[in-house]
């Protein structure tokens, strides 16, 4: 049996971790969500706040890479011809000043194949690490993410990345109710609003665990051992 300190509960509630029925899944450490010039910082966003995670992300993701765990990354972004981006998000995009679609800094933002989509260097894919690109902010809506769980025998899944509120917290969710075991690692998120971050992670702490647990790097690190 191996738990993980964690809120409201030792994590995960079977104490069955491990490298074969466990995946880190990385979410949208896109240029697009924390470098300069990209969707965010074209929001006018504080991109410190989404860029904090990257060196605790970088820590557990050589820990888990080394013990053999399934990592997974996911990037958000649309096809160049915008056949997948429904006009509504389009449009909201737009009237903050960082339309989807349209040129930037870093090329076309959220646009499949520009630089400012691709995933930054620091937590590059390594070959054979899967990727799942998403249209949306839930990791599971409009992919074969849940198929690729199943089929490789994965149970629980530490989720982590940016941000906290939108494309994590969706992910958790759509995760939790299709029976996978969620933790979110907490210094390994961020969102543009600290208050935003925080209310997102005590959300899954209601209930007794309503979408899993809530933990953080050392924690997970210690009980790996
Ligand atoms: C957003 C995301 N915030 N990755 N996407 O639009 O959270």
């Amino acid at each position: 049996m191996t738990h993980v300190d964690a809120n409201p509960y030792q994590w995960p509630w079977n104490g069955d971790l491990r490298p074969d029925n466990t995946a880190l899944i990385i979410i949208d450490m896109q240029t697009d969500f924390c470098g300069k010039g990209g969707y965010v910082d074209a929001m006018g966003y504080d991109l410190s706040l989404t860029q904090a995670p990257i060196q605790p992300i970088k820590t557990v993701l050589t820990k888990m890479r080394d013990l053999g765990y399934h990592i997974i990354h996911t990037r958000e972004g649309h096809r160049p011809d915008l056949s997948d981006l429904p006009a509504n998000k389009r449009w909201r995009s737009q009237q903050i000043g960082a339309g989807i679609g349209d040129p930037g800094p870093c090329g076309k933002i959220l646009i499949r194949g520009e630089p400012g989509w691709d995933i930054i260097e620091e937590l590059y894919p390594a070959p054979g690490e899967i990727i799942i690109d998403k249209p949306g902010k839930g990791s599971f809506c409009a992919t074969d993410l849940e198929l690729i769980l199943r089929t490789r025998g994965i149970d629980n899944l530490i989720i982590c990345g940016i941000t906290t509120d939108v494309c994590v917290s969706t992910t958790m969710r759509e995760g939790n109710d299709r029976g996978f075991e969620c933790l979110v690692l907490s210094d390994c998120c961020g969102a543009t609003d600290k208050g935003n971050h925080d209310a997102a992670l005590k959300m899954v702490t209601m209930q007794g665990g309503v979408f899993g647990a809530v933990s953080d790097s050392a924690s997970l690190i210690e009980a790996l051992g």
